[in-house]
């Protein structure tokens, strides 16, 4: 399915399981640790500066926000987890927000693709390693993304990719997409894995 990303706006913002929308529009959604650079891919995507709020507050705003795509596509921002200055509660509100975006959710059948975002110095996380894990259960399509990658040189990124495929995802096939919402390298292929995925 193609889009026309000129015609973009939020749809949704999503604070409680009631509000899940219910149409079968297709959706993608993005997760990853908080601050790993899922809102500015989602502008990169959309060539959009500030469309998807990047945070200045890492880790504050707990909502799920969807994105209208053309009127076809619901590109869906997650909040991040692991956010370490996060209250108990807050914390808490995360988990069963998000849970129930995967497990309660009305538009469950819509969910095409989930993009995991992995940072490409750090590498997974715990909770990301979780994420992919439970995702892999439950049989939830999804792309592993490695965003920042502007920060390596040309060869050390080759070099990076290649450890952290071998590191964690050897005998499996799962594959890292290298992105960067600096040098926007990597948003062409995204965009062929989206369209492909959004049927
Ligand atoms: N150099 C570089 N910085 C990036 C990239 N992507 C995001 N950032 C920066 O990382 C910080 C966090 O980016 P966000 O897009 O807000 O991260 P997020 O995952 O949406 O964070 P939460 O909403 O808190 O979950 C911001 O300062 C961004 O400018 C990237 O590809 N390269
Ligand atoms: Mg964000």
């Amino acid at each position: 399915m193609k889009f026309n990303i000129n015609n973009v706006r939020l749809g949704l913002t999503v604070g409680s399981e009631s509000q899940f929308p219910r149409d079968p529009r297709p959706e993608i959604a993005l997760s990853g640790r908080s601050n790993v650079g899922k809102s500015s891919l989602i502008n990169t995507l959309l060539g959009r500066k500030s469309l998807a709020r990047v945070s200045s507050s890492p880790g504050k705003t707990i909502t799920i926000n969807y994105y209208d795509v053309d009127g076809k596509l619901y590109i869906v921002d997650l909040p991040g987890y692991g956010y370490a200055k996060r209250s108990q509660g807050s914390k808490r509100s995360w988990s069963t927000l998000t849970e129930n975006f995967f497990v309660k959710n009305p538009s469950h059948d819509a969910l095409r693709l989930v993009i995991q975002l992995i940072d490409v110095r750090t590498g997974p996380t715990d909770d990301d390693i979780m994420m992919i894990n439970m995702m892999i259960d439950n049989a939830i399509p999804f792309k592993v993304v490695a965003t920042k990658c502007d920060k390596l040189s040309k060869t050390a990124l080759a070099t990076r990719i290649n450890e952290l495929q071998h590191e964690y995802f050897e005998g499996t096939d799962i594959e890292i997409l290298p992105f960067s919402s600096v040098s926007r390298d990597g948003r062409e292929e995204l965009w062929r894995i989206i369209e492909a995925a959004a049927v």
